[in-house]
C-alpha cells in the first residue's frame, strides 16, 4: 500500500521545505541586521582639500540642507574674507614688487585702497555663539595671524594642553591674546546696538572699492595670478565677483555661497544620514597638521575612507608650513593611511578634487616645474590628473581596492552622481563583508 511510502515522502518534503524556510529566514534576518547596522565613512585629506564641502553636498542631497543661522554666519564670514583677501593682494603685491594703480596718489584708486586697508575686519553685528565668536576673532584679529600658523603645526596646541598661561608667555603671545580678548569683548558689546544705517553705507563703499580694484587695477589681477606664492582663500574670485550682495548686512547666503565659503574644521564632526534603509555616519576631520593627531581616535569600525586631494594645489605650500608642497604632503598622508593597520581591508575612495581650479591654473602654470618626472603635456588637464592618480595608486601596498573619482566639490549636480556612486560602493562592500552577496 502506498500509504507508508507517501508518509515518508511527505516527511522528507516537509523537512526539505523547513530547511529552505530556515535558510531564507536566516538570510532575511542578517539582511535586516545589515540594513539596521550603521555604516561609517570618514573624510580624510590635507587642510583645504575640500572635505567639508563634500559633507555639505551630502547634507544637500540626503538631509534638509542648511539652517538659517548657518546662512547668516557664512554671510558674515564671506564678507570679512573678501575684504581680508583684497588687503592681502595689496600687501603681497608690494612684497612681490608688482606696481599697483592704487599706489598712485590722489586717484579714486588710492581712495579705495585707503578705505580697504583701514577697515577693521571685526565688523559689528557678528552673529553666533561664544565659540564661533572666538574662532572669528582668532581668524581676523591682527594678533591672531601668527598664532593661527603655530596652531596649524600643532606647536601651540601641545603647549596649551599643559598650561595655557605659561605657553602664552613662552610663545610671547600674551599681548596678542590680550588684544584678542579685548576685541572679543568689544565685539560682544557692540553687537545689539551697532548703527545699522552707517554700517550699511560703510559696507557699500567698501564693496565699490573692492569692485573697482578687482576690475580695473591690473596689478591686483597680476598679484592674484601669483596667489600660489602666498595663502589666499580658494574662493576669492567668487567673493569679489559677488561682492555687492555680500556687502548687504542683511544678506542670507544661498546654498552655492555656503559651498564656496570656508570655515576650517577643528576636531572631528559627525553627521548621521538615512540613505534608503541604511544608516550612514559621516565623519569629517580637520586636515591641518595639528588636527591629524585626533584622527586615530575614530579609526575603529570604518566602512570606507574617502580621501580628498586638491589636485589644483600642486604649486601651493601648506598654510601651516610654507616650505612644504601641498600635493607632496597629501601623497605622504595617503600612503600612510592607505597602508595603515587600521585600514588593511577598508576600501578607499580617492576624490581628485578642485578639477575646475586645476583647469584654470594649467593654462598658465608649468606642471613639470613642480613634478619634474611628469612625462606628459604640461597644459593637458586629463594627462596631469591621470599622472596624479597613478602616483597615488602606486603607493597602495595592500590588495584592497582604491576607487577614484574626479570631482568639483562645489558643483552640486556632478557631486550628486559621485556621491550616489560612493554610497553604492559602501553598501556593496558591506554586504560582501557580511557574506550576503
Ligand atoms: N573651486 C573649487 N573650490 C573648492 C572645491 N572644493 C572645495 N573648494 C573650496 O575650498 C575651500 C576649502 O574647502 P573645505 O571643504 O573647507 O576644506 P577642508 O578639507 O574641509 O579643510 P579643513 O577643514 O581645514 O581640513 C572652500 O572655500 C571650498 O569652497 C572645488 O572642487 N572647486
Ligand atoms: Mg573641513
Amino acid at each position: 500500500m502506498g500509504c507508508g511510502a507517501s508518509t515518508m515522502e511527505m516527511d522528507e518534503r516537509y523537512y526539505e521545505q523547513k530547511r529552505i524556510n530556515d535558510a531564507i529566514e536566516k538570510s532575511l534576518k542578517s539582511h535586516q541586521k545589515v540594513e539596521r547596522s550603521q555604516l561609517k565613512m570618514i573624510l580624510l585629506g590635507a587642510g583645504e582639500s575640500g572635505k567639508s564641502t563634500v559633507l555639505k553636498q551630502l547634507r544637500l542631497l540626503h538631509k534638509d540642507g542648511f539652517q538659517y543661522q548657518e546662512r547668516l554666519q557664512y554671510a558674515q564670514i564671506i564678507w570679512v574674507d573678501a575684504v581680508q583677501s583684497m588687503k592681502l593682494l595689496m600687501i603681497h603685491a608690494r612684497r612681490l614688487h608688482i606696481p599697483l594703480k592704487c599706489d598712485e596718489p590722489d586717484s579714486p584708486f588710492s581712495q579705495a585702497k585707503k578705505l580697504i586697508l583701514r577697515y577693521r575686519c571685526l565688523d559689528v553685528g557678528t552673529i553666533g555663539d561664544e565659540s564661533f565668536l572666538k574662532d572669528y576673532v582668532m581668524k581676523y584679529s591682527d594678533g591672531g595671524e601668527s598664532r593661527r600658523k603655530r596652531m596649524g603645526t600643532g606647536q601651540a596646541d601641545a603647549l596649551w594642553d599643559r598650561n595655557l598661561e605659561q605657553s602664552e608667555r613662552l610663545l610671547g603671545d600674551s599681548a596678542e591674546t590680550e588684544l584678542e580678548n579685548q576685541e572679543l569683548e568689544e565685539l560682544k558689546e557692540s553687537r545689539p546696538t551697532g548703527d545699522f544705517a552707517a554700517r550699511k553705507q560703510q559696507r557699500q563703499q567698501l564693496a565699490n572699492a573692492i569692485q573697482l580694484l578687482w576690475a580695473h587695477d591690473p596689478g591686483i589681477q597680476q598679484c592674484y595670478n601669483r596667489a600660489h606664492e602666498f595663502q589666499l582663500e580658494a574662493s576669492t574670485r567668487y567673493y569679489f565677483e559677488n561682492i555687492q550682495k555680500f556687502a548687504d548686512p542683511d544678506y542670507i547666503c544661498s546654498d552655492t555661497d555656503i559651498l564656496k565659503g570656508r570655515i576650517k574644521t577643528t576636531g572631528i564632526t559627525e553627521t548621521d544620514f538615512n540613505i534608503g534603509s541604511t544608516r550612514l555616519k559621516v565623519l569629517d576631520a580637520g586636515g591641518q597638521r595639528s588636527e591629524r593627531r585626533k584622527w586615530i581616535h575614530c579609526f575603529e569600525d570604518i566602512t570606507a575612507v574617502v580621501f580628498v586631494l586638491a589636485v589644483s594645489e600642486f604649486n601651493q605650500t601648506l598654510f601651516e608650513d610654507e616650505r612644504v608642497n601641498r600635493v607632496h604632503e597629501a601623497i605622504l598622508l595617503f600612503e600612510s593611511l592607505c597602508n595603515s593597520r587600521w585600514f588593511v581591508d577598508t576600501p578607499f575612495i580617492l576624490f581628485l578634487n578642485k578639477i575646475d581650479l586645476l583647469e584654470e591654473k594649467l593654462q598658465q602654470t608649468n606642471f613639470k616645474e613642480y613634478f619634474p618626472d611628469y612625462p606628459g603635456d604640461v597644459h593637458n588637464v586629463d594627462s596631469v590628473v591621470t599622472y596624479l592618480e597613478r602616483t597615488f595608486l602606486s603607493v597602495n601596498r595592500t590588495s584592497k581596492p582604491v576607487y577614484v573619482h574626479r570631482t568639483c566639490a562645489t558643483d552640486t549636480q556632478s557631486m550628486e552622481f559621485v556621491l550616489n556612486a560612493t554610497t553604492d560602493i559602501l553598501l556593496q562592500n558591506h554586504l560582501k563583508k557580511s557574506g550576503l552577496i
